[in-house]
């Protein structure tokens, strides 16, 4: 398929022509710590954070998702600093400890240069580069990144998004970036586009979104595809964030339909099976796992 082929993410190579789950690894320290200094909290945090990654990809994931919060919508915001010091020890210690590729969720033009000098592999922004400086420095990485689509900011997305049309105007904005992107020098086979499931859509949006992926194909690069827990379940199921698990597998499940290239969870296991069933399906054979 057109756009899916070999991507180097920095050290490591994935098939694309294979889809591959992404892990989410929130790195959200204890507010707290119970007696102990803050430097030991932290450290119990980063020490939880391997181990939760290290079960993450026992269980088949190939990529790591690591976000501090700060791109996050509703969320607090979070100083330059504190991103800094929830994201960077966690890559450090991923890269040295733990086979994967390392992608870091940031906006951040410093985090992406200093996650990258610390063995990140992706640069995943649901801002797109969209702030100042963070196309030239995701550029000098040489890493590939993740151009997500947001109709407006985080803070108010979701009061009443309009679209003439969501396919056509999510295409749009993700050729412009990727445009954009390769005239700072990233290379076409370093890009992955995401239309942003939740990020300023209406529950109908998210919905057509989904049903109409293969559209986004006409922009031949692969897709990442993010529902895992997203609202768009809540609101089709009415289950809180805990009891999303299958309505989620049913976005996973549709979206192998659609030849999504990559799916950003948090259940990883039980993702991966629903994955490789599809595989099998599709290919009406059954698939070794590289
Ligand atoms: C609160 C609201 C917490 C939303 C977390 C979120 C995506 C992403 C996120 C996505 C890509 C979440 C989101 N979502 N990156 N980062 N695609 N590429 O549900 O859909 O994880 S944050």
């Amino acid at each position: 398929m057109a756009g899916l082929t070999a991507f180097k993410f920095g050290q490591r190579v994935l098939d694309l022509t294979r889809p591959q789950v992404m892990g989410i690894l929130n790195v959200t320290p204890d507010s707290f710590s119970d007696g102990g200094s803050l430097y030991q909290a932290q450290r119990l945090s980063v020490d939880g954070a391997i181990a939760r990654a290290a079960e993450m990809v026992a269980n088949g994931a190939s990529i790591v998702d690591i976000g501090g919060e700060s791109t996050r919508p509703g969320a607090s915001p979070v100083s330059l600093q504190e991103e800094k010091d929830r994201v960077l020890p966690v890559v450090e210690r991923l890269n040295a400890e733990v086979d994967v590729v390392i992608s870091v969720d940031t906006s951040s033009p410093e985090i992406i240069t200093e996650a990258a000098s610390l063995g990140a592999g992706l640069i995943n922004d649901v801002r797109a580069l969209s702030k100042p400086g963070a196309v030239a420095a995701a550029a000098a990485t040489g890493l590939p990144v993740c151009l997500m689509h947001m109709k407006g900011n985080p803070a108010t997305m979701q009061d009443a998004p309009e679209y003439a049309d969501v396919l056509d105007e999510v295409a749009d904005f993700l050729q412009q970036r990727t445009r954009l992107c390769m005239d700072a020098g990233i290379a076409r086979n370093q890009i992955l586009l995401d239309p942003g499931f939740g990020f300023g859509k209406s529950l109908e949006h998210n919905l057509r979104l989904l049903n109409q992926l293969d559209q986004l194909h006409s922009l031949n690069l692969p897709l990442l595809l993010g529902t895992s827990r997203k609202s768009m379940i809540d609101h089709v199921l009415n289950r809180p964030v805990d009891q999303r698990l299958a309505g989620g597998l049913a976005t996973v499940a549709i979206g192998m339909m659609k030849r999504a290239a990559v799916f950003r969870v948090h259940d990883v296991r039980e993702t991966v099976d629903v994955v490789r069933m599809c595989e099998a399906v599709m290919n009406e054979a059954l698939v070794n796992k590289a």
